[in-house]
């Protein structure tokens, strides 16, 4: 096979990035070693900002996430009994858009057959090769057989442990931060708790209240690492929450049994450059952010709209400066969500570390945020999404 861009990954950022490329003229195909329904079963990020609802738009793909998605004004930051609403309409005049991960990929599937995207699924042991000249290509196998592609560039949208960034290792320098704890995630069919996200910050640890609709609940405690999933049977959970997200809010949960339940470790990551030679990363393939900031898909959609501007650059105007700087544009705008996703994981979790005196620093910075327009703006202006 021959074709302009192979694009490795078909999550939401290689089907967002297939879908542009494809409105552009510009061809392309897609690798995925999963299952469509491997893909939709990952129960991952719900709140879309600005730029990744535009993006949708653009592609007009938009109409069902309009339909059932939830635009949210505000969402809280709790801390004990004490809540602290942040104003994102009133700070900045956005919102975001509450709609899971799973539906804005399966709306980039369904259109995939309509409009010629070729997305190859079920397809192992994909390596890429030559990345540094102009005639790149990725080999994979396919229901035994071997089957190589032919392009002019090769995105690697292939998240966290897949090959793209792999082959590039050697060519970058990695940033990282581990955090000594992950989120244990619930999903349940009952209305949520409250119509805004609440992060809560309590002596027992954190807890976050988020949705998926009207009638579908998302939430999440932080757990240490050695904590397994059965440890945690619903109804454990469901108290640990009561108590973590305060009376007001425990006296409105419904519980129900969970329909999905996993642990996710908490990780600030950055691999620098994202390109090489014609490879260039996008998403989760090229950096990783704690959930705290809901930022991970968005920095995926926006990586997605600078490499797009730039391969329409390179094949409409011969323009190589574009893809020259494509990872410098995209790094200026994943370096300030990787520091407010830190910022805030900083000030909603108890670190095992921490003493008396990172607690009074937690407790200066929720009353400062309390009163100050100053610093809501700044956290709103970051939640709704820096202009790309
Ligand atoms: P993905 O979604 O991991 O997709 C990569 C795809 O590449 C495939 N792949 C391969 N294909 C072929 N050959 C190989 N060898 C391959 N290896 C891997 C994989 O099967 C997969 O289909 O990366 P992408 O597209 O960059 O998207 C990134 C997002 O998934 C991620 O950043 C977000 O989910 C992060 N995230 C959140 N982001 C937000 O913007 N808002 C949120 O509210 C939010 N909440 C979250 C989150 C992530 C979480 N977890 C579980 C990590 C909440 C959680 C709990
Ligand atoms: C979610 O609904 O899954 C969610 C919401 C906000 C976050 C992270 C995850 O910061």
């Amino acid at each position: 096979m021959r074709t302009d861009v192979a694009i490795i990954g078909a999550g939401p950022a290689g089907l967002l990035l297939g879908h542009l490329l494809g409105a552009e003229g510009i061809a392309c195909v897609v690798l995925e070693r999963q299952t469509p329904d491997y893909v939709l079963g990952r129960i991952r990020a719900g709140v879309l900002e600005q730029v990744t609802v535009g993006l949708m738009e653009r592609l007009g793909l938009d109409a069902r996430m309009k339909a059932e998605g939830l635009p949210h004004d505000a969402f809280n930051l709790a801390d004990g009994e004490r809540y602290v609403r942040i104003d994102l309409a009133g700070l900045t005049g956005q919102q975001v858009m509450v709609y899971g991960q799973t539906e804005i990929t399966r709306d980039l599937m369904n259109a995939a057959k309509g409009r010629g995207l070729e997305v190859i699924y079920g397809a192992g042991d994909v390596a890429l090769h030559d990345i540094e000249s102009g005639a790149p290509c990725v080999t994979f196998t396919r229901d035994g057989v071997h089957q190589r592609i032919d392009a002019r560039f090769i995105a690697g949208c292939d998240g966290f442990h897949g090959p793209s960034r792999q082959a590039m290792l050697g060519q970058g320098r990695e940033y990282e931060r581990v955090y000594p704890f992950g989120w244990l995630g619930i999903l349940a069919d009952v209305p949520p708790c409250n119509h805004e996200l609440i992060y809560a910050n309590h002596e027992r640890g954190f807890a976050l209240a988020s949705m998926r609709s009207e009638t579908r609940s998302r939430y999440y405690i932080d757990v240490p690492l050695t904590e397994r999933i059965e440890d945690w049977p619903d109804e454990r959970l469901w108290d640990e929450l009561a108590i973590r997200l305060g009376p007001e809010a425990a006296a409105n949960i419904v519980s129900g049994p969970s329909i999905e339940k996993s642990i996710a470790p908490l990780r600030s990551y950055v691999f620098a450059p994202m390109r090489h030679g014609n490879l260039l990363l996008c998403g989760d393939a090229a950096h990783i952010v704690p959930p705290t900031g809901a930022k991970g898909l968005n920095l995926a959609a926006s990586d997605v709209h600078y490499a797009c501007e730039a391969l329409v650059a390179f094949f409409k105007q011969n323009d190589r400066d574009a893809i020259d700087g494509y990872s410098d544009k995209a790094l200026a705008r994943v370096w300030k969500s990787e520091r407010f996703s830190w910022s805030l994981t900083r000030l909603m979790h108890r670190f095992p570390e921490d003493g008396a005196f990172e607690r009074a620093m937690q407790v200066a910075e929720l009353d400062y945020i309390a009163t100050s327009r100053a610093a809501q703006t700044s956290i709103a202006e970051n939640y709704v999404g820096l202009p790309v």
